[in-house]
């Protein structure tokens, strides 16, 4: 088998064993690997209903066949658990050195089970595997804890590791690698933190195995050059995604006051002009020439990176205008290891639910101060309101009771991105049918819908181009493992992926084998769903109702008294299932899964639940 390593390392932290397991070539075209090895693994080895936070709950960390090889921006990890936060199937993706680390150790994915009996830290090198005592970081940040492995082995070798937040099982604590990165929202890092394990470290000394490497590394070292020089003749990455914070003020679909309002006239303080004014450094992944990480110092004068969707939802949602504030709930989001996009939305749910006399507290819109105080309760679980905190905004809804679940601004538990869409139909079903719960990683319709559409259509195209998107970015991009940014932002034509597929792994693929095994990937994703929550219906794939409420419409500006409508929603949801071929609740019909090659996942899922 040419372009996977074929094995897997498979770590026990409670028998402190280890195993490398080789996987099938037929099991290697069927799931390519990051996402589709994740989700096929989780979906085989983990029993419905178990505790996430409890050891039996397994993290997967997955790679792709063009991981670690020098091609564009492949030093990308796909990091899987069933999360503490949704209940069900959860990844994320992050840069890390550890991409080229574990490949070259010999490795395409590592699973880690169990839970240790003290603070571990995990050390592989090739063959060789150590459970470490990781005493001295735990209860240490992030930055203190990669500086103190960088001063053991050096700074070239791979890391993940996670905050205060992992530790102290906040449901959206995140994994991170290196200065600025940060993956997995629905709560790997407290997948991690469950099983006490601080970090993995990794070293590896041996080639790829790449089909024909003398070729790939000629195409990936030219077109490297290439990206490097679109990017500078764009000027994308003086802004990054940051550029993005401006637009969607202007259109009406900023978050701001909790996604109460869609714009605000003192954006402009926290926009990507502003940040590329106060850029300290630049931050980006291995293998990338094109680094988008623009890093600032904050009020305290510590240095972190900002990308659009932590100034939207930490900024502009929370009513906090002053860049050097943003940037300090930003840091403290880094150093404790939470999801900046959940934290935010749950700090803005919070104080809307208190605006609303929903429950009773001390924190108002646009008190940063008191923001980073919450953010230190909710890493350290510290009393009852900490506890709420870590819990993310749809637990703390219950909680809360008195019809705040409905500015709970998440789908399936999952928080939403800093999209506003109050008015924007495409981008509202993309969060609803995003399949671990709201994510714009899935589908970013929003600039297409904006640009190309009528914004107020429901209409079938706007499913299928949900549908599209998809199958690119949730599908190709996460299974072969390597970001978007080249294709989304400087136009890198996709049917350059295929090409470096195929010189690494000798086999002919083309752009439509990659969307088949994106609908394999998406339909797998939802039996996961189906096993855990037999009885949801298609309401799980609604958006936070408060978009639906006409009392919650805009009262002037360009969407003015404008609010998306049930029906209509209801109408392009079913388009979305019909394009999809899953039936009237959303689960795939048995002869998708079937046509997909799912019969006996089918035959696993059916237990649970029916499927037509
Ligand atoms: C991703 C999510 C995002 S998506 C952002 S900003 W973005 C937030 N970043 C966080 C952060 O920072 N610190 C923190 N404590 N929490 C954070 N949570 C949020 O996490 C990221 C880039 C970005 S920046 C994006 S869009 C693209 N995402 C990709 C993806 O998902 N897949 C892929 N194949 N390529 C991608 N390229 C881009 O990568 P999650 P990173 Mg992150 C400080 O993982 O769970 O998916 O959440 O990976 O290496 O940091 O790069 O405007
Ligand atoms: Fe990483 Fe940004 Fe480069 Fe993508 S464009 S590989 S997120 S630095």
């Amino acid at each position: 088998m040419l372009g996977w390593t074929g094995s897997i390392l498979r770590v026990n932290l409670t028998t402190r064993t280890h195993r490398k397991e080789s996987f099938t070539e037929e099991f290697a075209r069927t799931w390519v690997g990051g996402r589709g090895f994740a989700v096929k693994i989780l979906f085989d080895e983990l029993q419905p209903g178990i505790d996430p936070l409890g050891p039996e709950n397994k993290l997967v960390v997955a790679l792709g066949p063009i991981s670690g090889i020098p091609a564009p921006n492949t030093g990308k990890a796909v990091v899987a658990a069933k999360s503490p936060l949704t209940g069900f199937y959860g990844d994320g993706n992050l840069g890390t050195r550890l991409t080229e680390q574990l490949r070259k150790a010999g490795y395409d994915a590592l699973i880690v089970e169990g839970k240790a009996e003290r603070p571990t830290m995990l050390y592989i090198e090739d063959d060789r595997v150590e459970f470490l005592p990781a005493d001295d970081v735990w209860g240490r940040g992030t930055f203190a804890t990669n500086e103190w492995i960088y001063g053991k082995y050096g700074k070239g070798v791979g890391i993940l590791n996670i905050g205060q937040g992992g530790e102290n099982l906040v449901r959206y604590a995140v994994i991170r690698s290196m200065e600025g990165r940060s993956g997995g929202r629905p709560g790997m890092g407290a997948v991690m933190g469950s099983k006490l394990l601080k970090a993995i470290v990794v070293h590896g000394t041996r080639p790829i195995p790449q089909a024909d490497p003398k070729a790939m590394k000629a195409v990936g070292v030219e077109d490297l050059k290439k990206i490097h020089q679109m990017d500078q003749d764009s000027g994308w990455s003086r802004q990054s995604t940051t550029g993005v914070l401006a637009w969607c003020n202007e259109v009406a679909g900023l978050p701001v006051q909790n996604f109460r309002k869609t714009s605000h006239a003192e954006a402009w303080k926290i926009d990507g002009e502003r940040l590329d004014e106060a850029r300290v450094a630049t931050y980006g992944c291995p293998t990338c020439t094109m680094r988008c990480g623009i890093a600032i110092r904050d009020k305290e004068g510590h240095e972190s990176e900002l990308d659009y969707e932590n100034v939207g939802l930490l900024g502009s949602n929370l009513n906090i205008f002053e860049l050097d504030q943003v940037g300090s709930l930003n840091y403290l989001c880094d150093d404790y290891g939470l999801d900046t996009m959940s934290a935010g939305c749950t700090l803005s749910f919070y104080a809307d639910a208190i605006a609303h006399g929903a429950a009773e507290g001390d924190f108002r819109f646009g008190d940063a101060e008191r923001a980073k105080q919450l953010l230190g309760l909710a890493a350290h679980r510290q009393g009852t309101l900490g506890n709420l905190l870590a819990d993310g905004s749809l637990r703390m809804a219950r909680a809360f009771g008195h019809g705040s679940e409905a500015y709970a601004m998440q789908v399936k538990g999952l928080e939403v991105a800093s999209y506003n869409c109050k008015f924007i139909p495409g981008m509202a079903l993309a969060f609803g049918v995003s399949p671990i719960g709201a994510h714009h990683r899935e589908a970013w319709i929003i600039a297409f819908e904006l640009k190309n559409t009528t914004r107020d259509s429901y209409g079938p195209e706007k499913a299928a181009k949900v549908i599209e998107l998809q199958r690119i970015r949730g599908g190709m991009f996460e299974s072969i493992v390597a970001c978007r940014f080249p294709w989304i932002e400087l136009g890198w034509s996709l049917d350059n992926y295929p090409k470096y597929f195929n010189l690494v792994t000798g086999l002919s693929w083309i752009l439509n084998d990659m969307w088949a095994l994106a609908d394999r990937v998406y339909a797998l994703i939802k039996l996961h769903y189906v096993r855990e929550f037999p009885n949801a219906t298609r309401k799980a794939d609604y958006p936070p109702a408060v978009w639906f409420d006409p009392g919650n419409a805009d009262t002037e500006g360009p969407i003015a008294h404008r609010h998306l409508e049930a029906d209509k929603y209801d109408r392009l949801l079913q388009h979305y299932y019909d394009q999809r071929g899953y039936d009237n609740r959303g689960i795939p019909t048995r002869a998708l899964l079937e046509k997909l090659g799912l019969s006996r996942e089918a035959e696993e899922a059916g237990k649970y639940a029916t499927l037509t």
